[in-house]
This record gives C-alpha cells, sequence and structure tokens, in this order.
C-alpha cells in the first residue's frame, strides 16, 4: 500500500521546471569533477526527524499529520518502515539514518526491547534486498528515557553505564547487521549541569572506558565500518563533554582513541559552539577527522538546536569546499538531521523539504568545485603566506630557526610591512561565484 499517493517519484527537471516536486538543481548522474552528485552528496534521512517526529516542542503538543497516526506500538513501528522505504524510494535517496528507539518502541524490559528491535531490523533488511537505500549510520539513544537522568556512559550510576552499554552493544551488532557504513556516538546526556555534584575526571575516564569496550566489540564481532562522534556543546546538557571539534579531539588523543574514531559535523551544533559550520569541518578535515555530516542549519534569532533543513546556499557553498577538499567523505554523507517546522504539518512537507536541502547542497557543491577549479581562494591564501616559502620564513617552517636567529634577524629589520587580507574582496567574489559561475557550469 501507498502513504504518500499524492507524491510520485521526484525527478530531476532543471532549473526553469516549475513543478515543486522535482529536483532543479540535484541531478544524481551529472558528473562533476570526475564524480557523479550522486556519489558525491551521498544524501541520507533522518528517521526520527522525518518518520517518528510529531512536530511538538515545549510548549505544545505534536502537529504533524502523517498517513501512519491510525496505528500503534508495533503496528506503528511496521507502518513506519514500510512508509520509509516508500519515501526513500520516491526521493530517490542512497541513505537513511536511525536511533534505536526511533525505529522499535521500547518493551517492558530490555529483552523485550531486543525482540522489538529484531521484528524491525530483520523487516528493513527485507526491504534492504530490493532497495539501493542503505544504512549510512545506526546510533542508540541514551537520552530520552528517565534512567538516563545523570547521563549513560557519564552517568553516576554504574546500573546506567551497563545498561548504556548494552545498548550499544545490541546497536553495534545492527550496524553489522545491515551494513551499516558507520555507527554513531552523539552523546545527549554525556556532560554536566553543575560541578557541584560532578567528579569530573570519573566521568570523563568512564567515557572513554565506554568508548574503548565499543571499539573492542566491533572489533569482536568484525564491524568494520567507521565510528563517528557527533560533537555539540550544551542542549539538552549545560555542559557537553563532546563540546567541539578541537575539545572531542583533545579527549581522543588523551585516550588514544584518535585511530578509531572521525567526527560527525551538524551544522547547529557548531553555530552553538560559536562556530561556523566551515570552521568545524575543516578543524576536521586538516586532523584527517572528517568522516561524516548532520546536514542542516540552525536559527541565527534562537539559542537552540533548530534542526532546519538546509537551504542557505553560502553555508552550502563552504561546506562543499571543505568537503571536496577533504576528497569526499569516504564512508560519511550528508545525513539531513532536520526537520520540518511545526507548522509545516502536510505529508508533502517531507518531501519539499528534503528536495530543498538537496537542491541546496547541489548547488553548493558545484560552486565549490568550481572556485577550486579556478584557484579563486587558494591562490590568494598562497600569496597571503608567501613569506613562509623563503628566507626566514621558510627556516621556521624547517625547523632551522631559534629565538637567537629570529632576534638576529628582527634586529636588522626594522621595516615590517603587511598585506591587506581583503575580506570584503573574497566574499564579494563568493557572491559572484555563487550567482554567475552556477549559470556558467549548468548550460
Ligand atoms: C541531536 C543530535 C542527534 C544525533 C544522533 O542534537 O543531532 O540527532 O545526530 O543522536
Ligand atoms: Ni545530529
Ligand atoms: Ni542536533
Amino acid at each position: 500500500m501507498a502513504y504518500f499517493e499524492n507524491v510520485n517519484n521526484i525527478q530531476f527537471e532543471g532549473k526553469e521546471s516549475k513543478n515543486s516536486l522535482a529536483f532543479k538543481y540535484y541531478n544524481p548522474k551529472e558528473v562533476v569533477g570526475g564524480k557523479t552528485m550522486e556519489e558525491h552528496l551521498r544524501f541520507g534521512v533522518s528517521y526520527w526527524h522525518t518518520f517518528t517526529g510529531d512536530g511538538g516542542d515545549p510548549f505544545g503538543k505534536g502537529t504533524m499529520i502523517r498517513p501512519w497516526d491510525r496505528y500503534s506500538d508495533m503496528d506503528l513501528a511496521k507502518a513506519r518502515v514500510e512508509a520509509s522505504f516508500e519515501f526513500y524510494e520516491k526521493l530517490n535517496v542512497p541513505f537513511f539514518c536511525f536511533h534505536d528507539t526511533d525505529v522499535a518502541p521500547e518493551g517492558s524490559n530490555l529483552k523485550e526491547t531486543y525482540e522489538n528491535l529484531d521484528t524491525i531490523t530483520a523487516m528493513m533488511k527485507d526491504y534492504m534486498k530490493t532497495s539501493k537505500t542503505k544504512l549510512l549510520w545506526n546510533t542508540a539513544n541514551a537520552f530520552t528515557h528517565p534512567r538516563f537522568v545523570h547521563g549513560a556512559a557519564t552517568s553516576c550510576n554504574a546500573d546506567v553505564f551497563a545498561y548504556a552499554a548494552a545498548k550499544v552493544k545490541k546497536g553495534l551488532e545492527i550496524a553489522k547487521d545491515l551494513g551499516a557504513d558507520n555507527y554513531v556516538f552523539w552523546g545527549g546526556r554525556e556532560g554536566y549541569e553543575t560541578l557541584l555534584n560532578t567528579d569530573l575526571q570519573l566521568e570523563l575516564d568512564n567515557l572513554a572506558r565506554f568508548y574503548h569496550m565499543a571499539v573492542d566489540y566491533a572489533k569482536e564481532i568484525g564491524y568494520t565500518g567507521q565510528f563517528l562522534i557527533e560533537p555539540k556543546p550544551k542542549e539538552p546538557t549545560t555542559h557537553q563533554y563532546d563540546f567541539d571539534v578541537a575539545t572531542a579531539y583533545a579527549f581522543l588523543q588523551k585516550y588514544n582513541l584518535q585511530d578509531h574514531f572521525k567526527f560527525n559535523i551538524e551544522a547547529n551544533h557548531a553555530t552553538l559552539a560559536g562556530h561556523t559550520f566551515e570552521h568545524e569541518l575543516r578543524m576536521a578535515r586538516i586532523n584527517g577527522m572528517l568522516g561524516s555530516v548532520d546536514a542542516n542549519q540552525g536559527d541565527t534569532l534562537l539559542g537552540w538546536d533548530t534542526d532546519e533543513f538546509p537551504t542557505d546556499l553560502y553555508s552550502t557553498t563552504l561546506a562543499m569546499y571543505e568537503i571536496l577538499k577533504n576528497g569526499g567523505l569516504g564512508k560519511g554523507g550528508l545525513n539531513f538531521d532536520a526537520k520540518v517546522r511545526r507548522g509545516s504539518f502536510e505529508p508533502e512537507d517531507l518531501f519539499y523539504a528534503h528536495v530543498a536541502g538537496m537542491d541546496s547542497f547541489a548547488i553548493g557543491l558545484k560552486v565549490a568545485h568550481q572556485l577550486i577549479q579556478d584557484r579563486v581562494l587558494d591562490s590568494f591564501v598562497e600569496e597571503r603566506y608567501q613569506s613562509f616559502t623563503e628566507g626566514i620564513g621558510r627556516d621556521i617552517v624547517e625547523g632551522k630557526a631559534s629565538f637567537h636567529t629570529l632576534e638576529a634577524y628582527a634586529l636588522q629589520n626594522d621595516r615590517i610591512k603587511n598585506r591587506s587580507g581583503r575580506t570584503e574582496l573574497l566574499k564579494a567574489k563568493i557572491n559572484q561565484y555563487l550567482l554567475e559561475s552556477f549559470a556558467k557550469v549548468t548550460v
């Protein structure tokens, strides 16, 4: 049976199309710099926002009207799986992502929860035999249930630590069974509310112990997907341990975990940390740690994780710039960790939203590719740091300088000359590329 009867398969129709349910810019088969758009972008649908979320917020109930509303419990879970594969096919997306609790209801004990999960993941596996859509990543939700009130792997209660470990163990088994390319760790409650009641040292050590056990178990069962940490500075905790890339990378190095993890960068989490999206992507990239992306955007007027669909072309361009410079995302992808606004409550809105996000990243890809081709930023940056390619600069870079040689140099070099950084000029160039290069490369 069809859940989205009013929607046909979404096709690429090009930028002149007036059809709201068609791609204007995302053409999966189009080749950009040697790879198809589909290969570059590796889009994923978030199960939780698209099939489980009901539009509720702290001030009001859910508003979403969904074709599976008439079902409950396991029937509801099954209906969502059926609807989800219809959705992936109509949208032509290669991936999806889920938390354990998005797909199957919790039972009255852990064993029952496992049974529910087994039923649903078996159903997914069946669909995946014929569907082209694969699992980008799965994860364990260790933040919603009241047992996680004080955290999961960083809880003060060892029973909770054990429970969370059991959930992740099961999650890794599912990842292996469904062939997930990655496994994600987002520690919603791995942080603290106040230092007054917190043993910071023990909590961090325990978090590292937890990650090590996960690495060991994946090895034991032969799961070879990429482990990803998703940094976020706050919300729901006041302070979250995986604050941003720099913090989480220092943590991984301290506990000798850096070879087993990469990062899943979410745009809205970057902005919550006081960074741009591209800053987090760059930090991960230069350290060889860029794994995957939760593609969304925040609201500059609101201070929380609004998880909006990405439509800001400036941001998608600079994000794709980092991704292309990284040589792509490897096993990662662009997962729309994004929800339709509470007022966009009709099923069709789910399609409009994804089409908007996919087209926005397709534009970003093409503009970023052109910027790189023309070396617009590269040649400027190269020239800006030119002083490090010769003379004293070269000595510094090659490790041949010391405070003695530098002092001697500075003493006889009183006339330092700096050059302009040309921020405004560069921003104008990006605007020019956004407006013109896209038109140029599409004809
Ligand atoms: C919440 C996170 C979450 C992760 C997966 O802010 O973005 O959705 O992506 O647990
Ligand atoms: Ni996310
Ligand atoms: Ni988020």
